[in-house]
């Protein structure tokens, strides 16, 4: 990228499917960043990926001039800081020190409430059990109907979590849509994101996913399920016919 500056991703093996490579890579699309883009191998753990995160060992790393960046969330916040990385030089988070902190408290809330409790309807195939977490993650959609309807109180109505712009809560839990749109349908129950429950949310899901960058970045829900499918079932034990 221009100004001498380097920037690397390191991905998922199948494209699109991760959420939390889809949050950098939004991040990095929103910014008018370019990167290249080295997605893991599917077998194996790269070297480069053991060096970069040996931690956790997880994707998404971003890695400016050599140096390390991980865990999505921290990604977003670090385009933000790091001097030299101007790009169209749009911030993600907001300007206001409150504002910066409920932004983070539901970007926090979103990965680890609402999420695990999505895939937690993916990862059982008993009724119940899927009802429980069905009403779990309704009752996490519930509370940010709250936050967009006062995100879009008032005569300065805003499309977006961030205003006027997509900003950091839109990208945090924007990446995660194919998944409730998967989840749904996978599981029989219909949208989860549903504009009958709640409104809002379903109309900013919309504007979200067809915005500029964001929209070509989207995997197909197709894709995604049979990423799914295919590779998640087997791990978690889900018989493919099991809905
Ligand atoms: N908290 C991490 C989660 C990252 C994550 O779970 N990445 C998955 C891909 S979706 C991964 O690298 N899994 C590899 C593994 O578990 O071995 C973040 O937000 O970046």
């Amino acid at each position: 990228m221009a100004g001498g500056e380097e920037l690397k991703l390191l991905g998922w093996w199948a494209p699109g499917v991760s959420p939390y490579v889809l949050r950098a890579q939004m991040a990095l699309a929103v910014k008018g960043l370019s990167y290249d883009y080295l997605p893991e191998d599917r077998w194996s753990t790269s070297d480069l990926l053991i060096a970069s995160n040996p931690v956790y060992k997880k994707v998404p790393v971003l890695i400016h001039n050599g140096r390390p960046v991980c865990e999505s969330l921290l990604i977003l916040e670090y385009l933000d800081d790091a001097v030299g990385l101007a790009g169209n030089g749009k911030p993600i988070l907001p300007a206001d020190p409150y504002s910066r902190a409920v932004a983070r408290f539901w970007a926090a809330y979103v990965n680890d409430k609402l999420f695990p409790s999505c895939t937690g309807i993916l990862k059982t195939t008993k009724q119940e059990e899927r009802a429980g977490k069905m009403e779990e993650t309704l009752s996490g959609l519930r509370h940010l109907e709250a936050v967009m309807a006062e995100c879009s109180e008032g005569e300065a109505e805003a499309p977006f979590f961030g205003g006027d712009a997509i900003g950091f809560l839109d990208i945090a839990l924007g990446c995660y849509l194919p998944w409730f749109e998967a989840a749904g349908r996978l599981a029989g129950l219909g949208p989860i994101i549903d504009p009958a429950r709640t409104p809002k949310l379903a109309a900013w899901a919309e504007r979200f996913s067809v915005a500029e960058p964001i929209k070509a970045l989207l995997p197909g829900v197709d894709k995604l399920e049979e990423y799914i499918t295919t590779a998640l079932y087997p791990k978690w034990n889900i018989a493919v016919t099991g809905n």
